[in-house]
């Protein structure tokens, strides 16, 4: 079972947090009926040609539960989902939900580093991948994961290139039979509200990425609460450009918040410009949610654009540093409203609220979204609250904020404290409103276009290379990711290495093309700190010289 490896809330907060209705007790998939009944034959997907109404994504959610039933899914299993932005992504997700079935959600692009390594940590039972996707065979890959894994694991595949022995999704998306009595089966099966609804991915800083368990119940809160502060309602029409794998686009509001509030999500596969523009265009879409590197592009495109961009009411922006200046060019470039957020796999967001003052809304990365988070701002090292203020780590917990990583008591004793605060890594400071201003960070990852990748995790990889004796990985500032990982290495005597034969050897192993390091230096000694590791500020501050 799946919950063994869960770090509870304390009984009491618990109590407290039911009390106050921030947990409902009930699960995800229960909603989705909700909706059907109140707004069934409103559009609730639209992607490409494809449109869904709420009632149609019920009915579709419901069927292919009872199918993955019969594939032997049960309440308590997991299974892997590495979709791109599909409808069938969004049914697929509502049949785990009704089912207590939990899914890995993992990026279009990783690869069988991560994916093997997350599989075989979280024990899922199956995976869900496209047949191929920007030109990758998705579900060889699935297959070589699967066949690393212990039991026997089934490869569910959307898409028309299926080929036994997987099962083809496209079979199993249907609503035939009776739908109020398969309702109402469903609905016996129900899981629970403290149940895990689902596993999110962390950036992590750690060799192999660390997996947040969320339950129905703090998931729910956390879209119902990001739905509120940002005003969704049956008018929105949400623009998913991200990818859906990722808590932002997912349920912040996102998707789910969108359906929540009886809104229109259109998915798109990509943040291209075009496609983006066309789509708003197309739909009226009233809002999106971005990383700073695609608002840059966005912006770049709509000078000159003969896109009709009217309806944009409000663009999402966070996952990354964004400078005031650049926030406050957001908003007049796209003719809309800029929202900042600042959030985290592991739970809390803060968004700046609908029409706040400028100061705010361009100078902070907002406040919390539900008044029982608790947030504290402490000297690294020392954990000593600083003045009021002043710069430090943030440490958090709250209600949406689980206590600690699946299944990794290690880990938690290092980026939890024993009172169950969270370890952001993030240093920040309050204004005297409360809002936060995020600082820099103290973790050990690279943030590229909001894609956090752990420099620990390259590092290990490429230490595995026989010409590498010593590794760094380290960001370099770019002005459009944002950051790029920059190997340093110290090499094997009478070794070379190029930047190519690196990449080509690290892609060989499995990892996913975005943390592939995109500059290689290559150091006669590496600097190092009083305990021995390599002394990555110093090595910063030395690439920066001499750039
Ligand atoms: C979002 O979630 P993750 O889990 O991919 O990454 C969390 C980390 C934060 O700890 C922080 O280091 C960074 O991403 N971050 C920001 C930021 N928002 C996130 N750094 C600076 N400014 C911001 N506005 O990235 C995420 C999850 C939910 C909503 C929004 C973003």
């Amino acid at each position: 079972m799946i919950e063994d490896g869960l770090v509870p809330w304390p009984e009491d907060l618990a109590y407290a947090y039911r009390t106050a209705e921030c947990w409902r007790n009930r699960p995800l998939g229960a909603y989705l009926w909700e909706w059907a009944d109140r707004w069934g034959q409103q559009v609730a997907v639209v992607d490409g040609d494809r449109r869904l109404t709420y009632r149609e994504l019920a009915e579709l959610a419901d069927g292919l539960a009872e199918r993955l039933r019969e594939h032997g899914l049960r309440h308590g299993d997991s299974v892997l989902v590495q979709l791109p932005n599909c409808w069938e992504f969004v049914v697929v997700m509502f049949a785990c939900f009704r089912l207590g079935v939990a899914p890995v959600l993992m990026l279009p692009q990783h690869r069988e580093h991560e994916l093997s390594a997350i599989a075989a940590h979280v024990g899922v039972r199956a995976l869900v991948v496209p047949d191929t996707w920007r030109d990758y065979d998705h579900q060889a890959l699935a297959h070589r994961v699967a066949a690393g894994l212990p039991g026997r694991t089934a490869v569910f595949v959307v898409g028309t290139g299926s080929q036994a022995p997987s099962v083809d999704v496209r079979h199993l998306v249907h609503a035939e039979g009776d739908v109020e009595a398969r309702r109402h089966r469903l609905d016996g099966l129900a899981p629970s509200g403290s149940d895990v609804a689902l596993f999110l991915l962390s950036g992590g800083t750690t060799a192999v990425p660390k997996v947040i368990a969320r339950t129905h119940n703090d998931y729910e809160y956390n879209i119902r609460r990001c739905a509120d502060v940002c005003r969704f309602g049956r008018d929105t029409v949400y623009l998913a450009v991200l990818p859906v794998g990722h808590n932002f686009p997912l349920a912040n509001p996102g998707v789910l918040g969108t359906l929540y509030s009886g809104g229109r999500v259109v998915l798109l596969p990509s943040p291209r410009p075009d496609a983006a523009f066309a789509a708003i265009e197309a739909e009226r879409v009233t809002v999106a949610s971005v990383v700073p590197a695609i608002a840059v592009r966005w912006m770049a495109a709509a000078v000159g654009g003969d896109h009709d961009l009217s309806s944009l009411r409000h663009v999402h922006v966070g996952g990354s540093m964004l400078s005031p200046q650049l926030a406050e060019a957001i908003g007049p470039a796209l003719g809309c409203e800029v929202q900042q957020v600042y959030g985290m796999a592991e739970g809390l967001v803060c968004y700046t609220p609908v029409g706040a003052p400028p100061e705010i809304a361009h100078g902070t990365q907002g406040r919390p979204i539900s008044p029982f988070d608790e947030l504290v701002v402490v000297e690294p090292g020392t954990g000593r609250p600083v003045p009021a203020g002043a710069v430090g780590e943030l440490l958090t917990r709250g209600p949406y904020t689980p206590r600690g990583y699946y299944r990794a008591p290690e880990q938690n004793a290092v980026s939890y404290t024993a009172a169950g605060w969270y370890r952001t890594g993030d240093l920040v400071r309050v204004t005297p409103a409360g809002d936060v201003v995020v600082c820099g960070r103290i973790k050990d990852v690279i943030n590229r276009a909001g894609e956090k990748i752990s420099a620990g995790e390259v590092e290990t990889l490429a230490q595995e290379l026989p010409e590498i004796a010593e590794a760094a990985a380290i960001p370099v500032p770019d002005p459009v990711v944002g950051e790029r990982v920059c190997l340093v290495v110290r090499l094997q005597p009478r070794r070379r290495l190029t930047l190519d034969r690196l990449a080509a050897a690290l892609t060989a192993r499995g990892l996913a093309a975005f943390k592939v390091p995109e500059r290689l230096v290559v150091l006669d000694a590496l600097p190092h700190t009083p305990v021995g590791k390599p002394d990555k500020k110093a090595l910063r501050l030395m690439l920066r010289r001499e750039a």
